[in-house]
């Protein structure tokens, strides 16, 4: 183990080995003891989890977080590293591409051209649709992907990129769209899919935040937007600004954090986008949103240790145990992980009774590449992840159907 910590710490240092990024000039790396949920939460409510593994958690924050957790937390610190940001010469604050070897990733243009030309190759049964615009302006552009042959239909709503730098989820999304598509010709089950359903893909709700994070062609491990809260610190994070009981736990009022909550729940552009498409669509029934990293499927509630209760219980258990299967993700409660509020699925199922999976993508941990897996993750995670959603897809007209359903095991 130890000998693959350095490995990694040297992987980082390398790839973000331009140095210093503005007042920000390094994180720190840190490992806790938390072996419960409950001091999970304490911590959550305090910095950002990356990843939970047995009883320990991990995190990458900033130094002021750092001290928080010394102060707080001394007695859980297991070990930790101070890591060098890299920082963005002026002559490079204009280029807007992955990484040298992560160019198979898509940027926010790139991934607005391959919106426009499934549009282009598939005009009878896709729509283009902008959500709204990020605080920096940027449109928040998805594909809408139907057929008039059913009248009666419920629609998905399948989102990436919610954090800055969980960029495989950008991918994953935008595949799902191409191997849609891509498939519609050849396979009556996947036409079935947009002939019973309305799928609405957006792979990047957070467009500023994930270019803000390539900026200069070095990764800055950026999760927030790029709000400018007015007090030399930029961001709000998305995942901690929706409605349902905001700000009550997990999240920071503390602008310099990267839990930051927001002045206010829908203070931001994004996430105000994302619940005007929601209740101006009116029948989306099914909800998944990605996220990396942990190998994790995720329902509400997020918030507290209880359960939802009743037959949606069953609803969520059961498709989330049916996705495990073929992913090989856990299948959890959010808090059991730790508690948070003002997350997407609590606000969805909480507001408009919609069936809310919130999706951790590979890789499993930190030690394998966390946040930055490299391009050749891609297709393995799209691989994993294909099978759950269809599936999410063919039981979004009627999610209570999955109560009567076999245990499935099968392959297109
Ligand atoms: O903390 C988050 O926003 C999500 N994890 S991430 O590493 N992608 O940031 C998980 C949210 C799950 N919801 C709750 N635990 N409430
Ligand atoms: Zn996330």
């Amino acid at each position: 183990m130890k000998l693959k910590v350095v490995g990694f710490l040297s992987f980082l240092l390398f790839t973000m080995s331009f140095t210093v990024f503005a007042a920000e000039t390094h994180r720190y790396f840190v490992h806790l003891k938390a072996e419960n949920a409950e001091i999970r939460t304490q911590i959550a409510n305090i910095i950002p989890i990356e990843s939970v593994v047995e009883d320990s958690v991990y995190a990458f924050i900033t130094k002021r977080d750092f001290l928080k957790v010394k102060q707080l937390f001394k007695n859980r610190i297991v070990e930790y590293h101070s890591i060098a940001l890299p920082q963005i010469e002026n002559r490079l604050r204009n280029i807007e591409e992955f990484p040298s070897g992560d160019e198979k990733f898509h940027t926010y243009q790139e991934t607005i051209d391959e919106l426009h030309k499934l549009n282009k190759e598939n005009p009878s049964i896709t729509k283009l649709i902008s959500m709204g615009k990020s605080v920096e302006g940027r449109d928040i552009l998805g594909i809408e992907i139907s057929s008039s042959k059913r009248k009666t239909r419920n629609s998905i709503l399948i989102m990436g990129t919610h954090h800055a730098r969980e960029h495989l989820t950008t991918e994953l999304t935008l595949m799902t769209a191409q191997y849609i598509l891509g498939n519609s010709g050849k396979s009556e089950r996947i036409r079935n899919l947009y002939d019973d359903t309305t799928i609405y893909i957006f792979p990047l709700i957070n467009p500023d935040g994930a270019t803000y994070d390539i900026t200069g062609g070095s990764y800055h491990s950026w999760r927030k937007n790029r709000r400018n809260n007015g007090n030399g610190s930029y961001g709000v994070d998305l995942n901690r600004n929706y409605g349902h009981r905001w700000g009550t736990i997990g999240a920071s009022s503390d602008p310099r954090s990267d839990t930051y909550m927001g002045t206010a729940a829908f203070s931001e552009p994004e996430t105000r986008a994302v619940k005007e498409f929601v209740e101006q669509t009116g029948n989306i029934s099914t909800i998944l949103t990605m996220h990396t990293y942990s190998e994790l499927i995720l329902y509400p509630w997020g918030y507290t240790y209880d359960g939802v209760g009743g037959a949606d219980q069953q609803v969520y258990e059961t498709m989330a145990n049916q996705m495990s299967k073929w992913n090989g993700y856990k299948a959890q409660q959010s808090s059991d992980l730790y508690r948070t509020a003002g997350d997407t699925c609590d606000w969805a199922y909480a507001e408009h009774n919609i069936f809310c999976f919130t999706f951790e993508l590979s890789p499993k941990s930190f030690w394998d590449g966390g946040f930055y897996p490299g391009a050749s993750a891609i297709v393995p995670t799209f691989n994993a992840n294909i099978r759950p959603i269809v599936y999410a897809i063919e039981n979004t007209n009627d999610p209570y159907a999955v109560l009567n359903q076999k245990l499935q095991a099968y392959n297109f």
